[in-house]
């Protein structure tokens, strides 16, 4: 028996880890006293990570379609297979004939971070699509935007703020994203503790909003709305004051005459907020001492997902909170330098989708229009699919026409631990390792981490038996793309040193930290188990902008050619009933429910508003058939007040109820996939994300419904 730490995978908290081993097994998880940053927080997810890395329907060996069966193959024969099919298929036609998905884990890997991008270049193609449009893409057209560049996106400074305003985030349910922050209840009741307030905006009463000072329900989708209303009450009231902003931005004045339609009472009848609501909020915010703004999920995959994420920033600059502690800050990762305060700034539409001419944003097309690519005829057509830790059968919309498209390719080769909805039209599956036999460090999530800190752990467990480290894997996959072949010298093509005393990944991250803004080593961070705190977030203006202007640029251009669109919809009613997503603290997407202890009680339901089952005709417990323009599902009903009147809510990432697949605990659990209803013609126009939150929807009660007496609630 032996103890080891490392940071937990599964979601961007970032927790460290104590893990119990007998052998090579992990028998026991707690959360780590030490870690500098999570301090012991642990999440159920968390400490199912010994089950994780034991599931027996976990994929150990690679499998290769034969005769239409998936059978185990050999690494060997698996990447020849690979480097034969995918070699034919570009030879023939082309290089954007093989699409690229990469799905949400890819940046929760060490390996996904080193090595992904490394991959999408190699294999050319202007196909490559990743979950960002089916999540966060219009915060980063709008950071892009503003600050001129697509990761340079502030977060709360939690620990040290008096006022915070959450839109369309249940960071109890989700521990946070786009912001690092391990123990985000715990944070937020600290701040409350202080003295200080937060204000939820959500149409649900999620575990958050019942934590918090004032919960604000919303009619989904209108964030927007409420946003440009607190920005038009900042400059009619006089409460614009950037402070030390003053010299680093332009386009203030533009602003205010964007909002000027917007005014809290204009706005009221559309959100479901009443004007003097909107008022006291822009008040209270303007008030205190240091505050932030953040939107999140509800703000981001909906109609007007970047100008709303955008307001959200626009708040953060008028209220002077951006850059300054206890506001909205610029993390400083110990693998990243400083920047020189200008640059390139940001555009999109460099190239256009084949079918339907959507713009390319940050080299990606949005994969709500990937089953259009591989089932539209003519030149260019998908016909490959690679997918790296992704499962868009689910988690895309209108999954039922992506599904039936996926059975249309030549090809695709997927990197993923399970047999899953997606995984069972791979013509070869490539499994990663366990998260416990792999090493840690967080490219990604370090960049929205609350505090500077800086970690990194070796495998816990030592790799198993015929298992290939994920890192090895993209490589190869890379060398192939590259025209290298199955069998190249993988060191030559990474520009590492086999012989060193660090691994090929420790060599890349080695030189990351060297020449990153702290001068650190992964020697140096061996020595700190439990991390390294680097210290508060400290201010990054004006070295952190990479617009030309040097300058926060407020009022740039393609938000202001989408205003008219916001201005047309402010004066259209929208009547009927509308879908909200929701997370649970015990799911993490579409891949966790396939360990028992994350799978129990009612998880998948649609909640409805008491008033409305009733005028609905539905009971708790009951079946409801949910329609939209694109599907249909039937789903179990549980009556809640905490939805909000006209909003019903369904989580996505189930309906494991497809054949094919390997996940036995998840079959028995299976839910039903809310993406057979959301639009794949429904985007965000500057960002391509998809409308996955205030999606029309008509309900009523399934036939020959039984009316099942309730069992329990799990909320
Ligand atoms: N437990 C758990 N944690 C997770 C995940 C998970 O699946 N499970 N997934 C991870 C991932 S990939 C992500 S991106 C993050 C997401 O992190 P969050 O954005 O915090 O996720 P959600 O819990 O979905 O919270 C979104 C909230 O928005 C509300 N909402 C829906 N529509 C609207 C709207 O139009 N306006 C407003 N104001 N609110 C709206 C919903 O009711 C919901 O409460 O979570 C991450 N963490
Ligand atoms: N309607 C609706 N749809 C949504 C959302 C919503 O709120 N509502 N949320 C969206 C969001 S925020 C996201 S991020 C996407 C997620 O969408 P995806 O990224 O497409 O899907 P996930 O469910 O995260 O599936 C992750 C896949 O990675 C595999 N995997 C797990 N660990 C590893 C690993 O270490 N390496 C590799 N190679 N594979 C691994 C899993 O087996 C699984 O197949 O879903 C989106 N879809
Ligand atoms: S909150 Fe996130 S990082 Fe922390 S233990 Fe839970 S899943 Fe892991
Ligand atoms: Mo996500």
């Amino acid at each position: 028996m032996r103890t080891a730490h490392t940071t937990c995978p599964l979601c961007e908290a970032t927790c460290g880890l104590e893990l119990t081993i007998d052998g090579d097994r992990i028998t026991a998880v707690r959360g780590d006293r030490l870690d500098t940053f999570s301090r012991g927080f642990l999440c159920p997810k968390g400490a199912s990570l010994g089950a994780l890395d034991a599931d027996p329907d976990r994929l150990r060996t690679p499998l290769v379609k034969r005769n239409g069966e998936l059978a185990p193959a050999s690494w060997r024969e698996a990447f020849a297979h690979v480097d034969s099919r995918l070699t034919a298929i570009t030879a023939e036609h082309g290089r954007d004939a093989v699409a690229l998905y990469l799905g949400n884990p890819t940046v929760h890997s060490l390996a996904g971070g080193l090595y992904a991008p490394g991959l999408r270049k190699a294999l050319g193609t202007r196909n490559v699509f990743t979950a960002s449009t089916v999540d966060q893409m219009p915060k980063h057209v709008a950071c892009g935007l503003l600050f001129g560049g697509i990761y340079t996106i502030p977060v709360p400074d939690v620990d040290r703020t008096d006022f915070l305003l959450l839109l369309g985030a249940d960071p109890f349910s989700s521990n946070g994203s786009l912001w690092t922050v391990p123990d985000a209840p715990g944070r937020l009741k600290a701040l409350r503790g202080r003295g200080g307030a937060f204000v939820v905006v959500d149409p649900r009463r999620s575990r958050t909003a019942a934590a918090a000072d004032q919960h604000v329900p919303i009619r989904p989708g209108t964030d927007v709305f409420l946003l440009f209303a607190l920005v038009n009450e900042l400059f009619a009231a006089n409460l614009v004051d950037l402070g030390h902003l003053g010299e680093h931005t332009v386009g203030v004045d533009e602003v205010r005459e964007l909002a000027r339609p917007f005014t809290p009472e204009a706005v009221a009848g559309r959100c479901g907020v009443e004007a003097r609501f909107t008022r006291d909020l822009a008040h209270r915010l303007a008030a205190a001492p240091r505050a932030a703004v953040y939107g999140r999920i509800g703000t981001t995959t909906v109609e007007f997902g970047t100008v709303a994420s955008w307001l959200v920033d626009v708040l953060n600059v008028l209220t002077g909170n951006l850059d300054r502690p206890g506001g909205a800050m610029f993390p400083l990762p110990a693998h990243t330098r400083r920047g020189t305060g200008t640059g390139k700034g940001f555009t999109t539409g460099r190239w256009r989708s084949r079918v339907r001419g959507l713009p390319e944003v940050a080299g990606e097309f949005p994969v709500a229009t990937l089953a259009d690519e591989i089932g539209t005829p003519g030149p260019g057509r998908v016909r490959a699919l690679i997918t790296v830790a992704g499962n868009p059968a689910l988690s895309a919309p209108n999954s039922d026409r992506l599904d039936a498209a996926l059975a249309d390719l030549e090809l695709v080769v997927s990197v993923d631990p399970y047999l899953n909805e997606t995984t069972r039209h791979a013509d070869v599956v490539l499994p990663p390792p366990p998260p416990g036999q792999r090493a840690h460090y967080d490219l990604a999530f370090l960049s929205f981490a609350v505090r500077n800190v800086a970690k990194y752990s070796r495998p816990a467990v030592p790799l198993a038996d015929g298992a290939l480290d994920e890192g090895e894997v993209l490589l190869r996959l890379t060398a192939i793309a590259a025209g290298l072949g199955p069998d190249a010298d993988l060191d030559a093509l990474a520009g590492t040193d086999p012989s060193a005393d660090l691994t090929r990944d420790e060599q890349l991250l080695d030189a990351r930290l060297r020449e990153g803004v702290h001068g650190l080593s992964v020697e140096e961070l061996l020595a700190h188990p439990h991390g390294l705190d680097l210290g508060p977030l400290t201010s990054r203006l004006p070295e952190i902008l990479r617009t030309p202007s040097g300058r926060i640029e407020l009022c740039p251009r393609p938000i202001v050619d989408d205003v008219p669109r916001v201005l047309a919809a402010l004066a259209e009613p929208r009547d009927g009933l509308l879908l909200v997503g929701r997370r649970h603290l015990r799911t993490n997407n579409s891949w966790l429910h396939n360990v028992p202890a994350l799978v129990k009680g009612r998880l998948c339901t649609l909640l409805v508003n008491p008033a409305d089952a009733r005028e609905l005709g539905l009971v708790d417990g009951g079946t409801a058939r949910v329609t939209s323009r694109v599907g249909e599902v039937e789903a179990t009903v549980e009556v809640s007040a905490d939805m909000a009147e006209g909003v019903v809510s369904l989580p996505h990432g189930w309906g494991h109820d497809r054949p094919g697949t390997r996940l036995a605990v998840a079959a028995a659990h299976p839910g039903v996939n809310v993406n057979r209803l959301t639009d794949d013609l429904a985007l965000d126009p500057l960002s391509g994300t998809a409308v996955l939150n205030g999606v029309r929807v008509r309900v009523q009660p399934a036939a020959g419904d039984r009316h099942r007496p309730v069992t329990g609630t799990t909320r």
